[in-house]
């Protein structure tokens, strides 16, 4: 990284860059836009100058070294070319199947999640595929350093260069929150009474969690399964995705009396246990593991920020907000192979993140990175992330994205969905709604997991939870 002695003025990188941009953890996010029709990118350039570098400063800067070792934002002349890649890529003529464009396409993302962001240049790349696979006529991938901000910033910067595809001078609307989080409206209202008596257990949830999260980082770590094969390198993954309707989601939810969220992570827990029984016979089901549920702190608040966030001069924070949540993923006993109740997955996830959401737990752990990085150093603290996230079994994270159907530069957009790549963990799971359907996207370690199994066991698991929530009675 390069010093410089004088860097009065320049912003200051925040702790979670870097935390993101260190030694022991280099860690971007891959955005995936699939295109309806064939990618004309001869407005690129142009599109990008206009419209993505004003967006923040933060894309035309590089992070050096200033005075006392603290990071800062320098800006710098972005040369675009240097950022846009168009591969090019020959099949024998004629014997092109869409599978083999789906695995080109793949291999690809694989390849460029590996590798590490040229010195010099501000941390984002775009490229732009143009091979037709099974599900789009072109794929366009923005590659972000996760020092840029968090998902919630990013995905804001991203929807800022779309518009919607009925009518571009509408606004772009988002889920409200309370569909997502809470089972009934009445949860946003709650009365004082209730706030007082609330009070007394997230204080006692709150030293559980917090005592469980350190403990989690620090001491025991998750059983060796058929996720979870405790290797120290980066390995190179592969990515698959499911699409589920948020219609069914919601009609389970409504029966079921739980939010979508709830319902979404009983269905990754039910498959997880799925794929560890088919991929390995005899395989234990109740192993000690967790799920890593990433939080972004602003989703306790409201998720109208992104809107106001998009805006240019926009006073709402830019930035890198998150924290971790441990969440066990649920137990099946040996005389249960068949897992004859599939609900009690989703049951399970309601209690257990309704009681993790009530406590401060999310917030200690992150003012906990704070004191640890102020006593050690940031290389410390990203040292610890990356021990926690070794530790666990799978890292699971979720943005809600926008309810209107998009087009970039009038190409509509079929479907989007993200990554989040150099992390060290063997399965990580990414979800993000959009026009009407949740997409899942199983970022699956290389030569030890499964990524078709493991997607099929989702498929089946949703719809056991639906066969079971909606059409039995
Ligand atoms: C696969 O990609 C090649 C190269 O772009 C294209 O010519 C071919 O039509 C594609 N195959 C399918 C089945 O879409
Ligand atoms: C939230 O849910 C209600 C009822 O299901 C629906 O009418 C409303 O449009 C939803 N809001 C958003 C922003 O999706
Ligand atoms: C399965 O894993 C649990 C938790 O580690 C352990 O207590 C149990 O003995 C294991 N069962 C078998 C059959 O190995
Ligand atoms: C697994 O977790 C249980 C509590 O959930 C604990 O009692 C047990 O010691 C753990 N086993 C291992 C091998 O970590
Ligand atoms: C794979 C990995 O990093 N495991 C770590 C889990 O936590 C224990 C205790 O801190 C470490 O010793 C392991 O190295």
């Amino acid at each position: 990284m390069e010093l410089i002695k004088e860097d009065d003025g320049l912003e200051p990188v925040s702790p979670t860059g870097e935390y993101f941009n260190s030694k022991v953890m280099s860690v971007s996010i891959l955005g995936i836009l699939e295109s309806e029709i064939p990618i004309d990118d001869s407005q690129a350039t142009a599109l990008i100058k206009d419209v993505f570098l004003p967006i923040n400063p933060r894309f035309s800067s590089i992070m050096v070294m200033g005075k006392k070792g603290a990071r800062k934002w320098k800006k710098v002349e972005v040369n675009v070319e240097n950022h846009v890649h168009v591969p090019s890529f020959s099949f024998p003529k004629g014997s092109s199947s869409p599978s083999e464009n789906d695995s080109f396409l793949k291999t690809y993302i694989s390849q460029i999640a590996m590798q590490p962001f040229p010195q010099g240049q501000p941390l984002w790349e775009i490229h732009i595929i143009k091979c037709p696979t099974s599900e789009a006529q072109g794929t366009l991938i923005f590659k972000l350093h996760h020092a840029l901000g968090d998902g919630y910033s990013l995905v804001g910067a991203l929807l800022s260069c779309l518009q919607r595809a009925d009518n571009p001078s509408l606004p772009i609307t988002f889920p409200s929150v309370s569909n997502f989080s809470s089972a009934n409206k009445d949860d946003r209202n709650i009365g004082l009474r209730k706030v007082v008596s609330r009070c007394f257990s997230p204080l006692v949830n709150t030293v559980k969690d917090f005592g469980w999260s350190v403990f989690k980082s620090t001491c025991i770590e998750d059983d060796l399964s058929p996720i979870r094969c405790g290797s120290e390198s980066f390995q190179p993954f592969l990515v698959s995705t499911v699409t589920f309707s948020l219609d069914r989601i919601k009609e389970i939810k409504s029966r079921l009396r739980v939010t979508v969220n709830d319902v979404i992570m009983g269905t990754i827990f039910l498959a997880t246990r799925m794929y560890m029984q088919r991929a390995s016979t005899n395989s234990n089901l109740s192993t000690n593991s967790t799920a890593l549920v990433l939080l972004n702190t602003r989703n306790l608040r409201d998720y109208k920020s992104v809107r106001d966030m998009v805006r240019p001069n926009s006073e709402s924070p830019w930035g890198n907000n998150f924290a971790f949540l441990h969440v066990p993923i649920p137990k099946v006993k040996p005389s249960d192979s068949q897992f004859s109740d599939p609900l009690k997955f989703v049951h399970e996830a309601h209690e257990v993140i309704k009681r993790k959401r009530s406590s401060f737990g999310v917030i200690l752990t992150g003012k906990l990175l704070g004191i640890m990085k102020k006593c050690r150093n940031a290389e410390a603290v990203a040292k610890h992330i990356s021990r926690t996230l070794r530790n666990s079994s799978m890292v699971i994270s979720n943005v809600m994205g926008p309810v209107e159907k998009l087009s970039l530069a009038n190409h509509p957009v079929k479907g989007m969905y993200y990554t989040v790549a150099g992390t060290p963990e063997s399965l990580r799971i990414t979800i993000f709604s959009y026009a009407g359907n949740l997409r899942v996207a199983v970022g699956a370690e290389q030569g030890f997991i499964d990524s078709e199994l493991y997607t099929r066991s989702l498929v089946n698991a949703f719809d056991a939870i639906l066969r079971d929530a909606c059409w039995k009675q």
